[in-house]
Order: C-alpha cells, then structure tokens, then sequence
C-alpha cells in the first residue's frame, strides 16, 4: 500500500490547479510509493467564495487564509508554493524551517538574491524539494534531449529559443489581481521570469552552461490600469526580451520572449543544429518532435542523399519517455500531464529513484542567468555568467 503524502497547496490560481490537478492524477498512471492526499489549500480571505469553489472542485480538505499557519500544521506534510512568484521566498523559507517537503512554482525567485536564500534554507534544514520547471517532461522535450545525449545531433553550433505570447497587446489589459504576472512588485520580471526562465532551463539541460549573454528589453505600454484600484500605474516588467548567448560548448544561442507575439498563444520552441543532425520543438503542436538526420552517429558516416530530411516524429510510442504510462499508440497527452509527470518524478526520487532535476539548489542556475539577462539590457553590455553549471 502506497503511504501518504499530505499536501498543502499554497495558490488556488492558474498554477494551482496544474498542480491540484497533478496530485489527483499522479497515482492513476504512475505505479508509487507515495499517494498525494489534499489536505488544505490557502488563497487570500478576500477570495474566499472562489477558495472554496477551488477546494470543491479539486478535492481539498480544507481551507486556510494564512498561509503561515497552514505550513505549521501538523498534519501537513508537503507544501506546494504556487502562489505569486514575490511569496516564494517567505512560503519556501518557512517550509523549510517547518521540515516540510518543498515543491516550488518556477520561476524560483523574483531575484537571484532571493533564490540563493531560499536555496541555503532547504539546505540548512535537508528538506526534499524540486522546483516545477515542467517542460523538461513533455515527452518530445524528453526525447529531444534523449536524442542529443545518444549523439545524433553531433557538435552544437546553434541553439534557438523562441517562448511567445499575445494576450497583452491591448492597452485595457489591467496590471495586478489575477494579472499580477504584468505586475514588477508580485511577478519580480515580465517575460524574463516568466517565459524566459522555461527556456533557459530547457537549453542549458539540452545544451550544457550558458557563458555569456547580452540582451535587450522593451516596454511596449508604458501604463495600465491597476485591477483594484482602476488607476493608472507605469508598467515596470519587461514585455519583450531578446537575448544573445554564448554556450559552454562554444555553440551560440538566440531567445526571444513576448507577449506581444500577435497569433501565438504559448509558442514556446527550441531548436538545437548539430554536425550531425537537428532537433526543433514547439510546444503549439507538443505531441511532435522533428528530427534532422545527417549523419550516423555511431559511424559518422553521411546518410543517403536521397533520404535526408525532416522527419516528424509523433512522440506517442511505448519507447517514448513517459508514454507507456499512459494510452495506446497515437493517443496523444498534452500540457497538464508534463505536471503529473514531474511529481511522478518528485515522488520516486522520495523512494530511492534517481535525484530529481531542477532541485531549488540547481534551479539557482536559471536564476542568475535571468538575472543576468537583464543586468545586460539595463547596462547594455555582455555578462559573463559564473559557470557553476547545472546538472
Ligand atoms: C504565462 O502566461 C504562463 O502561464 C507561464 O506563467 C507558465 O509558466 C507557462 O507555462 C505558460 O504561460
């Protein structure tokens, strides 16, 4: 019999119901030691009718107001931050220091400082913890990575990275409440933290360390009526970043991030050309992997003229990462099954499976090159990054 696992979620918005979710789900697909239980959920006393229509719908216990009590509660044993990216570092810190199991919402931080705080907490007390960089388990993520450690793509020369959006083109979007992403006091960045950070940590698992970046950031609408107030505030986050990068590996790295990407609603691609062949994901089709084979990897060895081209795999097989957890062949799974598969992950990294990747330790990493991503466009010039890698 499975034990449990008591979980306390800390977040009842968007992310709080791709987590609530994955926990409700995990232990149909995933054979596990461990069985999530939702005990208690918090969100902000002023939302207390839609707490409670959240603790309904997913099946939660209870319902907490103060988050701080919550964490303290005896019968809680996991907490899960996936509230606004400027609580993550008090939930996180107090969890550690409350012995709790952490999971923590990317991006880690609003700052680099922040993290490194956070991280020398669960060190301090040894507590379990991950952080939800969830991309890394789309199964076509997980073979495109698959595919460059087996060698197929060869020596990088370039790796590409797009992650856009357009839901804030209209200037009557408002800033703060539900869109606390546009928000620079609860989001800590705009696309850099919020999209940017995916792609960032997707590259450097594919492609190893980034060694230097230089950016670029714009602000399109210079102010938006506050949610609560109706106000007019001056938008402070990045709506758009461009940056260059150098990899470790000497291959050179483009990233762009918007939201003012008008027609791409979570376009968020990858693209890494080898010696040997190419890799390109993009997350608006994300049961697809495309392939470019060039040449052998075992032999080196050019393949037929005639025969070379993209190919379109559609990542539902058996052999495909995570797939034989789920339907027959050709039955696709999509956005919230890369949740379901990480606390999968999480879970048997609990029972002696192998570490789980990004911890908040490694996720440190994704930190400081965000931060130095925009260290660059406000200084306009290179940064170097520190090198300390990440696994
Ligand atoms: C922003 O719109 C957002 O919801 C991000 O916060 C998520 O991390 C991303 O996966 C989808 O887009």
């Amino acid at each position: 019999m499975a034990k449990t696992i008591n979980v306390g979620l800390l977040g009842s918005g968007f992310m709080g119901r791709a987590h609530a979710n994955a926990y409700n789900q995990v232990n149909h697909f995933f054979e596990l030691a461990y069985k999530p239980v939702l005990k208690a959920c918090y969100g902000r006393a002023q939302n207390i009718e839609r707490l409670k229509a959240f603790q309904r719908m997913w099946g939660f216990e209870s319902i907490e107001t103060d988050w701080k009590k919550l964490i303290l509660r005896d019968d809680i044993g996991l907490i899960d931050v996936a509230a606004p990216n400027f609580l993550h570092r008090g939930m996180v810190i107090a969890a550690a220091e409350a012995g709790k199991i952490i999971v923590c919402e990317k991006p880690l931080a609003m700052n680099l400082r922040e993290a490194a705080e956070m991280a020398e907490a669960v060190e301090k007390a040894g507590v379990a913890n991950m952080v939800m960089f969830n991309y890394r388990r789309m199964p076509a993520v997980a073979l495109f990575k698959q595919l460059v450690l087996e060698g197929r793509t060869g020596r990088p020369f370039h790796y590409r990275a797009l992650y856009n959006q357009d839901y804030t083109i209209s200037q009557s979007v408002p800033l703060g409440g539900p869109l606390w992403r546009l928000d620079a006091g609860a989001a800590g960045s705009g696309v850099t933290g919020d999209l940017l950070a995916h792609s960032i940590d997707t590259a450097e698992w594919i492609n190893g360390p980034i060694a230097k970046v230089t950016a670029h950031t714009e602000i399109f609408v210079k102010e938006r009526p506050h949610a609560e107030t109706g106000k007019m505030e001056a938008v402070t986050i990045d709506d758009a970043c461009m940056f260059l990068a150098v990899f470790e590996n000497g291959s050179t790295g483009t990233f762009e991030s918007t939201r003012y990407a008008r027609g791409r609603k979570n376009y968020n691609t990858m693209e890494l050309n080898g010696e040997k062949g190419a890799a390109y994901f993009n997350l608006e089709e994300p049961e697809y992997l495309q392939f470019f084979r060039y040449a052998d990897p075992g032999t080196g060895k050019k393949i037929e003229d005639h025969l070379t081209g993209w190919q379109r795999i559609l990542v539902t097989s058996r052999e495909h990462p995570y797939m034989d957890k789920y339907w027959v062949p050709g039955a696709t799974i999509g956005y919230e099954h890369t949740f379901i598969n990480s606390i999968a992950d999480f879970f048997k990294s609990l029972d002696g499976g192998p570490p789980f990747q990004p911890d908040i330790k490694a996720a440190l990493r994704t930190q400081e090159v965000c931060d130095a991503v925009l260290r660059s466009a406000k200084e306009g010039r290179w940064v170097r990054l520190s090198g300390a890698g990440q696994p």
